[in-house]
């Protein structure tokens, strides 16, 4: 996740690797958090916005979320997060039920770390 510039929201990136049938992210929530929301964003002409996804499918495979493209978001935060924080989230799946992960904070312009959590 990258450190935000204020309390009011985040963008958090991450992989998930789905070995398995077809899943739909139902619900996500942290500690850090009012509410964690998947979004996709769109760009139209030099118009960009959020639109949030009720229900997130998870295909087999590897689904990554990316700057520019579907991240999460979360709204009103309660603590101010910086570089080498981490960040609690708890994914519920309609089928492999809940993940919980923790999120490193990085600045704009640093590299993505290299995802190694797999949560059972
Ligand atoms: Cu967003």
């Amino acid at each position: 996740m990258y450190a935000p510039t204020s309390l009011s929201e985040a963008a958090a990136y991450l992989v998930i690797e789905n070995t398995n049938r077809p899943d739909t992210l139902v619900s996500i929530s942290s500690p850090l958090a009012t509410a964690v929301r998947p979004h996709r964003q769109e760009t139209t002409g030099s118009m960009v916005q959020m639109i949030p996804i009720s229900h997130l499918v998870i295909p087999r495979g590897v689904t990554q979320f990316a700057p520019g493209g579907t991240h999460l978001m979360l709204t009103d935060l309660n603590r101010v997060v910086v570089r080498g924080d981490s960040v609690t989230l708890t994914l519920s799946f309609s089928l492999a039920g809940t993940r919980t992960i923790q999120l490193p904070v990085i600045d704009y312009g640093d590299s993505p770390p290299v995802a190694t959590e797999h949560p059972r």
